[in-house]
């Protein structure tokens, strides 16, 4: 147990020393994924008011020599474009100022090609469907102000397929819900401009239910707390304007007690090792909730609201 302390200065040496890890395990099995990973990281640093730490003209060229012949971005040099790590490409050079340097009708495009009859999208060529693929192709759109390229009406024919009985979504028609998959869908449709087609009250009650008697949020029903549902289950419930529906104070506090007093960075639970991806998402938690001072993430875009703000095509109307 901890006092209520947010380590700021810590976590923001924790991220910028990941990249000075090369010796271990973890560096290396996440190769792939770096993209991913350095949004998150970058992220985090812009929540903590500190993305001048990081070295600004080295990561822009890295990201655009990921960009692939056919538009999409793989995670790293050398692995092959999909739409999560395309993604992840166009928020980091958003938020460093970049996106002039983007060859951007190359990655609509890319998008574009992904869509199927039906709506969904496919996450790369292979085919595999999933609603986190929607969310990443209307993200992608919505942030290069192209959105008009795709059929809207499909996607959003798509996701209500994808919807249970429980007000939750899943990744395909008739998976289990799920808060990772409700935060893509909710995304969409907030994107969109289409949430009020949808039951607010019944996914509020089964979002706000995954609050845990120690404060923590779970995924999905039985399931034990992890810090990253305050960011999939949170940013879910502040876009349909129901945060006020968990207890606040409880889950700022178990957010903190996953905070490594040591080396800074925050864990899935107490007492585990810390990683760039939950201390992220711990801090968005910790951010929407108006919490230590922290810059605004957008619940919708995952990404800071100073920053959406320069896109004057932008209509956030949740914030
Ligand atoms: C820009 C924030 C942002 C996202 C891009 C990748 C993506 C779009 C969304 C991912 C949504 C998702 C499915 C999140 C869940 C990730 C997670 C913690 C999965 C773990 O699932 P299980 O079944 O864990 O292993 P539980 O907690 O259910 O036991
Ligand atoms: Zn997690």
């Amino acid at each position: 147990m901890t006092d209520n302390q947010l380590l700021k200065e810590k976590h923001v040496e924790y991220i910028i020393n990941l990249d000075k890890k090369k010796e271990d395990f973890e560096y290396w099995v996440t190769e792939h994924l770096r993209m991913n990973g350095m949004y998150w990281g970058l992220s985090a640093l812009s929540i903590l008011n500190s993305i001048d730490k990081m070295n600004k003209e080295e990561t822009i060229e890295w990201v655009l020599s990921c960009q692939q012949p056919n538009g999409g971005f793989s995670g790293n040099n050398q692995h092959d474009d999909h739409l999560l790590s395309t993604l992840s490409a166009v928020q980091i050079l958003l938020q460093f100022d970049a996106l002039d340097r983007l060859n951007i009708d190359a990655v609509v495009d890319y998008v574009v090609s992904l869509q199927q009859p039906d709506g969904s999208f496919f996450g790369d060529r292979w085919g595999e469907v999933d609603t986190r693929f929607t969310y990443c192709a209307v993200s992608i759109l919505s942030l290069l102000n192209k959105l008009d390229k795709i059929n809207q009406d499909k996607v959003v024919e798509f996701i209500g397929k994808c919807r249970n009985f429980d007000g939750g979504y899943g990744c395909l028609p008739g998976a289990e819900s799920h808060a990772g998959q409700t935060f893509t869908c909710i995304g969409t449709l907030a994107i969109l401009h289409r949430l009020h087609e949808i039951d607010i009250d019944t996914i509020g009650w089964w979002l706000c239910e995954r609050q845990l008697p120690n404060g923590g949020l779970n995924g999905r029903p039985e399931k034990s707390s992890d810090v990253c549902y305050s960011w999939w289950v949170l940013s879910s419930l502040s876009a349909i304007d129901r945060l006020h529906w968990i207890d606040q104070d409880k889950l700022r506090s178990y957010i903190i007690d996953c905070q490594d007093q040591e080396t800074g960075g925050i864990a899935d639970k107490p007492q585990d090792l810390p990683d760039v991806f939950h201390t992220f998402f711990g801090l968005c938690g910790l951010s929407l909730m108006g919490y230590y001072n922290l810059e605004h993430i957008d619940p919708v875009y995952a990404l800071p609201t100073k920053t959406l703000r320069k896109l004057k095509h932008l209509n956030l109307t949740w914030n």
